[in-house]
């Protein structure tokens, strides 16, 4: 009893730290109040076909039930022309009301407004990039977005299939090797949602994770412009060390174009999460992933590093945490 009581309160603590509230019954998006109007009215029609259906064969089933000292087979009757006229006219009805309201709600969310803000979305296994071709500025992991501002995104991948998906913000889009799917959707509330790959993509397609940060418009424009200076460098022997080991695969610059090994570092310091939002962002985390990524990820396209003394993994860690833009704290955003 006592061990059911500590799992519960563990499960309880678990949930209460990993606040998202991931759901598209939840609605924070139009993009969202536009699916799930949908799922509503679908519903509507499906309970009250069930309804209908069950109801009509719980009551013929009673009605002409076998009564006491019935003998042999009780009346049967053939066809009733009213009957199937109606059962033809409304099933087509509501099958024209679905048709409609469907493509309603496809040409709403598949507007592509004028002068959206444009990132491109890039799936690798097992985590995903984000590059702002017009702004200069590239990020990993973490889809940074401007609140009330339209943005488009172009969607692709660099090897497999993968889809990208952010249930608080907008309807799932295949992310296809070679090939651009668009997204559009405003976001309209400062938070931290909660995204997944949505496309089985191989070993550790569960924690490809992501976060999309949406903050208002004039700190996203500072932090953009801020992101601009060089990174700087808060640990020099960090810095050796992350050149010597790190830099072949991961950029620390922010615009470099999308990287074709690893994730983008250069705003490591100012993440709300880890190995592709699978863990929060901590530098006891950040050791374990440097020291053996594939314990938390299996499958994982990073080497690990338990070669590194502890004094290179601290001063590395510092080095790392230190690429950030100062006064910004995305860890306070309330989580979807
Ligand atoms: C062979 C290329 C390669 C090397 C070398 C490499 N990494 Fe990685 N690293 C990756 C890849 C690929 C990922 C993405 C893994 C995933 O999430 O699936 C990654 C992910 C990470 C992450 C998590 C990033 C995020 O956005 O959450 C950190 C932190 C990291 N690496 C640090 C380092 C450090 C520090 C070193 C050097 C000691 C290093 N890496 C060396 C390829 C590499
Ligand atoms: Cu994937």
């Amino acid at each position: 009893m006592k061990r059911v009581v500590a799992a519960f309160s563990l499960l309880g603590l678990a949930l209460a730290q990993e606040a998202h509230r991931v759901a598209i019954t939840h609605p924070v998006s139009s993009f969202n109040r536009e699916t799930n109007f949908l799922l509503i009215w679908v519903l509507v029609f499906s309970v009250l076909i069930f309804g209908v259906v069950a109801g009509a064969l719980a009551y013929v089933t009673w009605k002409f039930r076998a009564k006491p000292g019935q003998q042999g087979e009780p009346p049967q009757v053939h066809g009733n022309d009213r009957l199937e006229v109606i059962w033809t006219v409304i099933p087509l009805l509501i099958v024209f009301v679905l048709f409609g309201l469907t493509a309603r709600s496809l040409i709403q969310v598949n507007q592509l407004p004028a002068g959206a803000l444009k990132v491109e979305v890039t799936g690798y296994q097992f985590w995903w990039d984000f590059n702002y071709p017009e702004l200069g500025f590239r990020n990993s992991n973490e889809l940074i977005l401007p609140a009330g501002v339209p943005v488009v995104l172009e969607v692709t991948s660099k090897d497999v299939i993968h889809s990208f998906w952010v249930p608080g913000l907008a309807g799932k889009r295949d992310a296809i090797p070679g090939q651009k799917t668009l997204l559009s959707f405003t976001p309209e509330k400062p938070g931290n949602y909660y995204g997944f790959c949505a496309e089985l993509c191989g070993a550790s397609h569960a924690r490809m994770l992501f976060r999309v940060l949406v903050v208002p418009k004039e700190a996203f424009d500072r932090f953009v412009a801020e992101a601009k200076a060089p990174p700087p460098v808060a640990d020099v022997r960090g810095r050796q060390v992350f050149q010597q080991n790190c830099a072949a695969c991961h950029g620390v610059a922010r615009s470099v174009p999308p990287a074709v090994t690893g994730p983008e570092l250069g705003l490591l310091g100012n993440r709300t999460s880890l190995g592709a939002g699978i863990v929060d962002y901590t530098p006891e985390n950040m050791k374990a992933w440097i020291k053996d990524p594939a314990a938390m990820k299996p499958g994982v396209k990073m080497p690990g590093f338990p070669q590194l003394s502890e004094e290179d993994l601290n001063a590395l860690v510092r080095y790392l945490d230190g690429l950030k833009v100062e006064g910004f704290d995305f860890k306070a955003l309330p989580k979807f």
